[in-house]
């Protein structure tokens, strides 16, 4: 049986990444940490938990040690448009965490995982059809950051033979956890504001097509990359995925099939418009596909069905 640890279970991915683990593996069998103390009713209360900030490497080699755990899954990391705002507290956390991270799992022979991005691309990527392999220089400290991560891990797997891998997740939507400081977030906020209020002001432009994918789907794609057959995995660090490409008048035209009602408007923020307009509108992930069975069950439709239905229920 597995051991898994996760940094930043808290977090938009981390939170769901826990609970379908813990179903998957038993719940004394992830521990879940995070810089800050869950909710008393949160449903991360169901196994262990520490506080653990991840450029701690002291507290770090303690926990790892006292749970035996045998692989590592580091999600804690500042998203986009927060590290825009303060740069070198970003480098100075996502490189220092995750540096320590691959350290532990070095020291500890852990299997590791860590999200990229489609921010790990720039304005001079090509922005359809994206290719695996291809030009990375972006222009945001996060891109940085990741193209920096994608490096690493790759160091990591060849220089000390640590069983790195990961994944460019696009934006990532979610009914149970609202996301914090990403681009990609009017994503998820547009299906929260359709049910509260019937009406959403993006903060992203017209016509700025980025990929997406619902959540289940990325937490799917995880197990299923960390149990894949590591001879395959020829781009283990890290593989395109995406389900969907859209833009703020894709969504719209979405939920109005089922509240016809709905109300787009805009209030364009320039600062993650600017981010945004770095990434690629649409990337290929055929590698994914090819190397280890990557297969989205959500298209926009039905994924806009559930987020309607479940944001409801949550209400009431
Ligand atoms: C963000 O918008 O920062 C994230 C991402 C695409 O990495 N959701």
């Amino acid at each position: 049986m597995k051991k898994i640890i996760i940094t930043g279970a808290l977090g938009q991915i981390g939170t769901e990444l826990v609970i379908k683990l813990r179903k998957k593996y038993g719940n004394d069998n992830v521990l879940a940490t995070d810089i800050r103390e869950p909710e008393s009713d949160s449903e991360i209360n169901n196994g262990p938990f520490e506080i653990l900030d991840v450029t701690d490497h002291d507290r770090f080699q303690v926990l790892v040690k006292e749970f035996e755990g045998d692989t590592l899954m580091h999600m804690a990391a500042l998203l986009s448009a927060t590290a825009e705002k303060n740069p070198l507290f970003a480098w100075n956390l996502n490189m220092g965490g995750l540096v320590n991270a691959l350290e532990i799992a070095r020291e500890f022979d852990m299997q590791f995982f860590t999200p990229s991005s489609i921010g790990a691309f720039g304005p001079n990527t090509p922005k359809d059809m994206t290719p695996q392999v291809t030009i990375q220089r972006p222009t945001s400290m996060y891109g940085v950051n990741k193209v920096s991560g994608e490096l690493l891990c790759d160091y990591y797997f060849t220089k000390f033979g640590v069983d790195t891998r990961s994944m460019r997740f696009p934006g990532l939507i979610s009914y149970v956890k609202e996301p914090g400081g990403g681009t990609t977030d009017y994503a998820v906020e547009i299906y929260f504001k359709a049910i509260r209020e019937g009406r959403y002001d993006s903060y992203i432009a017209q016509d700025t097509y980025m990929d997406m994918m619902f959540m289940d789907d990325a937490i799917d794609a995880i197990i299923q990359l960390m149990e894949a057959d590591s001879e395959r995995l020829i781009n283990r660090n890290a593989y395109n995925v995406s389900a969907m490409s859209v833009d703020p008048e894709t969504i719209k035209a979405s939920i109005q099939k089922k509240m016809p009602e709905f109300e787009l408007g805009y209030d364009v923020d320039p600062e993650r418009q600017a981010i945004a307009d770095s990434w690629p509108n649409a990337i290929d992930s055929t590698c994914a596909k090819e190397e280890w069975g990557f297969s989205p069950n959500y298209d926009l439709d039905s994924m806009t069905e559930l987020m309607l239905k479940a944001i409801k229920e949550k209400d009431n």
